[in-house]
């Protein structure tokens, strides 16, 4: 299929019409873009969501109902953008010749529509590559990866939305036009058409293998995901291990108490006393920002019932302090709406046993709607937040 001319390579730089395969082509290119375009917008929504839920704004609260909204949305986030990949690198293989085109620019809107392929292809491929160095949690980089990534998918969705705005009339045409057309050798609507079926295969396949982080009919499959729902102590993968997190003897040590504290006054229970007051049971997913989620069973007490021991009011927040002295995850806010949902819980056990301590024991939070990071673990105290 290399129908490359060399001999005419090597004598002046190469013009788009040296690239003879068939894949370089609008209307693979308009069909690879589509389903590029698809990718992208619904990570950056399903992103825009998920950012909402770990960084709550006063002018838009989420509810805490759907109890699974934030591990569809994450999850959601976190395929699409691995889809992205194959297909990025498919688009550009199958448009790269026009970086050839002569005259090299023929006018501002030309320019306009070169500048922004520039800044697409450099933020996806950031876009791409962070997020997915983060699922597996290396952060080879010294800026916050959350406001980077969120800041320049903005620049990313804002070079897809004028390339398709200038390319329209391109992108219309080249739809209609049938991948094989009836003027054309038999040969290259074969490899146009096997070209496609590569690409969608390969998605399919990239999707099947890393939705079983989530999806737990298919986690046998999960083989390029570094964490599987079911595998790890008391069959949930571990975020963060006690040892870790510097809490292992705090966490183990007898004369642990939990501390109450609101405008009422400050309780403090010891493991026992919390395991006499009424106990629930709920099932609520971990829901990780890399995109695993795994259900489970959890047993404690209604996070309701310990807040009014030091409150009277129904509307306020409260912050969750772990017994974790360093760390950003160590402490997170409840907002007043999930404080009185009655499957937020401070949890002492996991299906039926003891909480392991690597999933914080003595007592840990879990609430519904609610992403990973913030289901604080090694549980020091409960503050009640103010407004
Ligand atoms: N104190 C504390 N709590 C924490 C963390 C942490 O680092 N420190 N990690 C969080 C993250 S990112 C996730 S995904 C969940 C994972 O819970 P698990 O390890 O029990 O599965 O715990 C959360 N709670
Ligand atoms: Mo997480």
């Amino acid at each position: 299929m290399a129908r490359t001319r060399l001999s005419n390579l090597r004598r002046r730089p190469p013009e788009q019409a040296d690239f003879g395969s068939p894949v370089h082509d609008p209307r693979v290119v308009a069909r690879v873009g589509v389903l590029l375009a698809a990718a992208i917008v619904t990570a950056f929504v399903t992103g825009l969501l998920s950012h909402l839920h770990q960084h709550p704004a006063a002018w838009l609260p989420l509810p805490p109902a759907p109890v699974w909204g934030y591990r569809l949305s994450q999850g959601v986030h976190v395929a699409a953008g691995l889809a992205a990949i194959p297909l990025l690198l498919a688009k550009m293989y199958a448009a790269y010749p026009a970086l050839f085109q002569r005259p090299r620019l023929r006018g501002p809107l030309h320019a306009l529509e070169r500048g922004s392929v520039a800044v697409l292809v450099a933020t996806a491929i950031f876009q791409l590559a962070t997020g997915l160095l983060n699922i597996f949690q290396w952060y080879p980089w010294s800026f916050s990866f959350v406001k980077v990534h969120l800041a320049v998918a903005w620049v990313l969705v804002g070079s897809v939305v004028v390339h398709v705005a200038v390319k329209l009339p391109t992108i219309v045409d080249a739809l209609r036009d049938p991948v094989a057309g009836p003027a054309e050798p038999d040969d290259d609507s074969t490899t146009r058409r096997g070209f496609l079926a590569g690409v969608a295969v390969t998605v399919l396949g990239v999707t099947a293998l890393t939705v079983g982080q989530t999806v737990s009919p298919l986690s046998g499959a999960a083989i390029l995901s570094p964490r599987r729902s079911g595998v790890g102590v008391q069959g949930l993968p571990v975020n963060r291990t006690a040892s870790s997190a510097g809490v292992l003897d705090r966490a183990t040590d007898p004369a642990w108490r939990l501390t109450v504290r609101g405008p009422g006054g400050t309780v403090q229970l010891s493991r026992a006393e919390l395991e006499e007051l009424p106990q629930v049971a709920v099932v609520l997913p971990i829901a990780c920002v890399e995109g695993w989620s795994t259900t489970a069973t959890w047993r404690g007490v209604r996070v309701a019932d310990l807040v009014d021991l030091v409150s009277e009011r129904d509307d306020v927040d409260v912050r969750f302090v772990s017994l974790q002295e360093v760390g950003s995850y160590r402490q997170s806010v409840l907002p007043a709406a999930y404080v009185r949902h009655p499957e937020s819980v401070v949890a002492l056990q996991l299906g039926s046993e003891a909480l392991d301590v690597d999933h914080g024991y003595p007592a840990r939070l879990v609430a519904p709607n609610r992403p990973g990071v913030l289901q604080t673990k090694w549980l020091d105290r409960l503050e009640v937040v103010e407004a």
